[in-house]
C-alpha cells in the first residue's frame, strides 16, 4: 500500500482553515519575541528521524506477544511501512536495519524501493545477542567479550558482514549493542571482559569504511542482571576513544538507571565531540521502550535543549544520527511511531525556542528564577501549529493519525498481508 500526495492533500483540505488561524496566531506571538517563524518551521521540517525496522511489528515482553494484523513479513513490507509513515508525517525519512533479520535478497530492488519512498538507510545494527540457526559458536556467555576466541571471532565477522551489507545500501554507520555481561557476581572477570571487548571493537573499527561511523551503545542491565560489559556512557566513551575518531557513543534514553541526568550526559559527550547517535523512547522504570514523550516529556525537552546547544556550539561533534528505538505490545505500531515522531519534533521545536542569549545572561547574574522561567517559557509554548505547518509545507498530513485512520491503513495492510503475520524482530 502506498499513499499518494493527492490523497493526503484532500484530507488536509478539511483541516487547513483551523491550521491557518492557529499558525498565524502563534507566529504573531513568536515574531513579537524575536523569532523567525519561517526559519523555525523549516528547521522542524528538515528534522528527520530513522525508524527501526524492528518496531514495525508489535513488540513483546517475556510474558507474551500480541501480534498486530498486517505486520510486515519481510524487508520490502517494512520499507513500505516506513514509506507510509514518511508520507504521513514527513519526519521519517530513514530506516535503521537489523541484520540478520533484514538481510536483503535483491539489493538493487531494495535501494530503488527506498529511494522511491524518499528513504535513506541510517545506522546498520548487528545482532550478537541471539544465536542464529546453524551458527558454529554460541553467544550464551557473550559475543565480543566472550572468553572463547571462536565466539569472539564469529561476532567480529558478523559485524564485518553487516558493514558490507550496509555499504551496498548506502548506509554510513554501524551501531553495536552488546548483551554481554554476567548474571552473577564472580561469573566473569570484569577487566578481562572489557579488554576483550576493546580488542574486538578495534577489529571491527579497522574494517570501517573511511566515511563511516561506529556507534557504541551502552546499557546498565538486561538481559544480564548483575553486570553489563558496556554499562554506561563512560565505558562507551572510553571504548570509542580507544577505537579512534570515527567511533562515537550512542545514547539510548532507556539505558539509564532511574533519575539519571541524561541531559548532562548529552552535554558532556557533545563537549568532547563524541555523541554519535541517539535512540529515542520513554520509560518509567527501565528499558521500557515506550512511546517517546509519553512519560517524561519535560526531561525530553531538557535533553533537546542540550542537543540544540551542542549542535550550535560543538563543531567537533558530528550531527547526531536520530533513531527511534521503541517497542509496544498494545498499540498499532504505526500509530505509536507517529506519536513518537510527533513528540520528538515537539521537543526539538521547543528547544529551538529557548532564548539562549537571555539564558546566558540570567546564568551570569545568578538569577535562578529567571533561568527557570526562560526554559519553561519555551516548554509551555504550544508548538503544534509549527509542526503541522512543517508537514503541510512538505506535503505530509496535518493530522497524521487522523489521516491514517480515515484512510483505514491498517485494514488495507491486513487485507494485503493477512491477519496472522509476524514481523521479524524482538
Ligand atoms: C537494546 O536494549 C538496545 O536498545 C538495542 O538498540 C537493540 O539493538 C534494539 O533494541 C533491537 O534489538
Ligand atoms: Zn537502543
Ligand atoms: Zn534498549
Ligand atoms: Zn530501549
Amino acid at each position: 500500500m502506498k499513499l499518494s500526495k493527492d490523497q493526503i492533500a484532500s484530507l488536509n483540505k478539511d483541516a487547513a482553515g483551523g491550521q491557518k488561524s492557529a499558525y498565524e496566531f502563534l507566529s504573531e506571538a513568536l515574531e513579537t519575541s524575536g523569532h523567525d517563524v519561517g526559519d523555525l518551521t523549516r528547521q522542524i521540517a528538515d528534522f528527520q528521524i530513522a525508524i527501526p525496522s524492528w518496531a514495525l511489528g508489535a513488540g513483546g515482553t517475556r510474558f507474551g506477544r500480541f501480534s498486530m494484523p498486517g505486520e510486515p513479513r519481510n524487508l520490502e513490507e517494512k520499507l513500505a511501512d516506513v514509506g507510509l509513515l514518511h508520507a504521513l508525517t514527513g519526519a521519517a525519512g530513514a530506516i535503521s536495519l537489523h541484520i540478520p533479520w533484514d538481510t536483503p535478497e535483491d539489493y538493487k530492488a531494495v535501494r530503488e524501493q527506498a529511494e522511491e519512498a524518499g528513504l535513506v538507510f541510517d545506522a546498520m545494527n548487528s545482532n550478537t545477542f541471539q544465536d542464529q540457526k546453524g551458527a558454529g559458536e554460541t553467544y550464551k556467555f557473550g559475543s565480543l567479550s566472550n572468553s572463547s576466541e571462536a565466539s569472539r571471532q564469529q561476532a567480529v565477522e558478523h559485524n564485518l558482514e553487516v558493514i558490507r551489507i550496509g555499504e551496498n545500501l548506502g548506509s554510513k554507520s554501524l551501531t553495536v549493542w552488546l548483551a554481554d555481561g554476567a548474571n552473577f557476581p564472580g561469573q566473569r572477570n570484569f577487566q578481562r571482559a572489557l579488554d576483550r571487548t576493546a580488542d574486538s571493537l578495534e577489529k571491527i573499527y579497522a574494517a570501517l569504511p573511511e566515511d563511516w561511523k561506529l556507534f557504541i551503545e551502552y546499557k546498565p542491565y538486561e538481559p544480564n542482571f548483575y553486570s553489563t560489559v558496556i554499562q554506561d556512557w563512560g565505558t562507551s566513551f572510553m571504548l570509542a576513544n580507544h577505537c579512534g575518531p570515527k567511533a562515537y557513543t550512542l545514547v539510548d534514553l532507556g539505558h539509564h538507571l532511574p533519575n539519571t541526568n541524561i541531559e548532562q550526559i548529552v552535554a558532556t559527550l557533545m563537549y568532547k565531540g563524541k555523541l554519535g547517535g541517539f535512540h529515542f523512547n520513554d520509560s518509567k522504570y527501565g528499558d521500557d521502550d515506550l512511546t517517546v514523550g509519553s512519560i517524561k516529556p519535560y526531561a525530553l525537552f531538557l535533553i533537546f535543549n542540550e542537543l540544540v546547544y551542542g549542535i550550535r556550539n560543538n563543531p567537533d561533534n558530528p550531527y547526531p544520527a536520530w533513531m527511534i528505538d521503541a517497542s509496544h505490545n498494545t498499540k498499532d505500531p504505526l500509530e505509536d511511531l507517529i506519536q513518537s515522531l510527533e513528540a520528538i519534533r515537539e521537543a526539538y521545536a521547543k528547544a529551538l525556542l529557548v532564548d539562549q542569549k537571555a539564558l546566558e545572561s540570567a546564568q551570569m547574574e545568578h538569577d535562578v528564577v529567571r533561568c527557570q522561567e526562560i526554559l519553561q517559557d519555551a516548554y509551555r509554548t504550544d508548538v503544534r501549529p509549527l509542526l503541522r505547518q512543517a508537514r503541510l509545507l512538505t506535503g505530509a498530513a496535518i493530522d497524521p493519525i487522523g489521516a491514517y485512520r480515515k484512510l483505514d491503513v491498517r485494514r488495507h495492510l491486513t487485507d494485503q498481508r493477512g491477519r496472522e503475520t509476524v514481523a521479524t524482530g524482538l
